[in-house]
């Protein structure tokens, strides 16, 4: 059998997260328009008789200018030193010099696919020309095109990857979707929410802590708080007579429904931690490590 880590790397927004639900069939991954929405790696494990493949998710690189940007850059790090084969994903209306500036940079040792993403943004020709524009790369093995948005040939695309993948015994049980907890993944649904609703500065000083995860008969009690930096930002998460967070914790609620498949019932508090961004106790103690 095939087993292999795949980790995928790119800017922020270019589609990483995008492609690894796609490849999982299953919402793992948070996704918004905004820049910089995953914060940590993500593992999305696909197994079948023939394969175990363990796709890892990580935070789009950047220029790390606070304590919580260093640690997401320290997960893209150690997504680097374990891959089989690394994912350069890239958006195919973006600057082709400028991620191949970045992937170089990686100074990877492991073969690289480079991913050309969003191709129904761009016409045929244009498509064509990112093709042969990263072909030609030393570090390139191989160029794959696709939509993550619209859909992707998943048994085009992991064929594409399998012969780079070593032969060798599973990591994980063949029932096994993620190595993170149910409680993560309720936090990152509730942030993800902060995402769509919030603008300017309120996403990125903002994290979710699930503070309690209680099974009961018929449905899963769920407390969580909502951390931001500034008695402003609280009150804007909370809204007139607390109108926002009232719709955050509805919007937030269908989607953890879906995702655990079971009625819960979503208390939302907010708290001010000023700058919990450059505390490495706060920043522990929010599961960024
Ligand atoms: N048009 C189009 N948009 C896409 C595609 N893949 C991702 N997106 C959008 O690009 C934005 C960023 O996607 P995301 O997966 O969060 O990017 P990440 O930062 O690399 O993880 C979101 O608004 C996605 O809906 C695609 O194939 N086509
Ligand atoms: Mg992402």
């Amino acid at each position: 059998m095939k087993v292999g880590f795949i980790n995928i790397f790119g800017k922020p927004n270019a589609g990483k997260s995008t492609l690894l639900n796609a490849l999982l069939d299953e919402k793992l991954a948070i996704i918004s328009p905004k820049v910089q929405t995953t914060r940590h790696r993500i593992k999305g494990i696909l197994t079948t008789d023939q394969y175990q493949l363990v796709f890892s998710d990580t935070p789009g690189i950047i220029d790390p200018k606070y304590k919580l940007q260093q640690k997401m850059m320290l997960s893209v790090k150690s997504a680097l030193e374990d891959a089989d084969v690394a994912l350069l994903i890239v958006d195919a209306r973006d600057d082709w010099q400028e991620n191949d500036t970045l992937f170089s940079s990686l100074h990877l040792n492991v073969p690289a696919i480079v991913v050309v993403n969003k191709l129904d943004t761009v016409s045929t020709e244009k498509l064509k020309e990112a093709v042969s524009f990263f072909e030609s790369r030393p570090y390139c093995k191989k160029v794959l095109t696709i939509s993550a948005l619209s859909g992707i040939n998943k048994k085009k695309f992991i064929n594409g990857i399998l012969e780079f993948l070593p032969e060798g015994d599973p990591f994980f049980e063949e029932d096994q979707l993620t190595d993170l907890s149910t409680r993560f993944f309720v936090g990152e649904l509730v942030r993800e929410k902060i995402f769509e609703l919030f603008e300017d500065e309120i996403p990125y000083h903002s994290t979710v802590l699930v503070t309690s995860f209680k099974e009961q008969p018929h449905l899963i009690k769920i407390t969580a708080d909502i951390i931001v930096q500034r008695e402003t930002q609280k009150a804007i998460l909370l809204g007139t007579g607390g109108s926002m967070i009232k719709k955050l914790g509805t919007l937030a609620r269908k989607d953890i429904e879906s995702f655990i498949g079971s009625k819960i019932y979503l208390e939302l508090f907010v708290k001010v931690r000023p700058k919990w961004r450059d505390n490495d106790l706060f920043l522990k103690e929010y599961g960024y490590q």
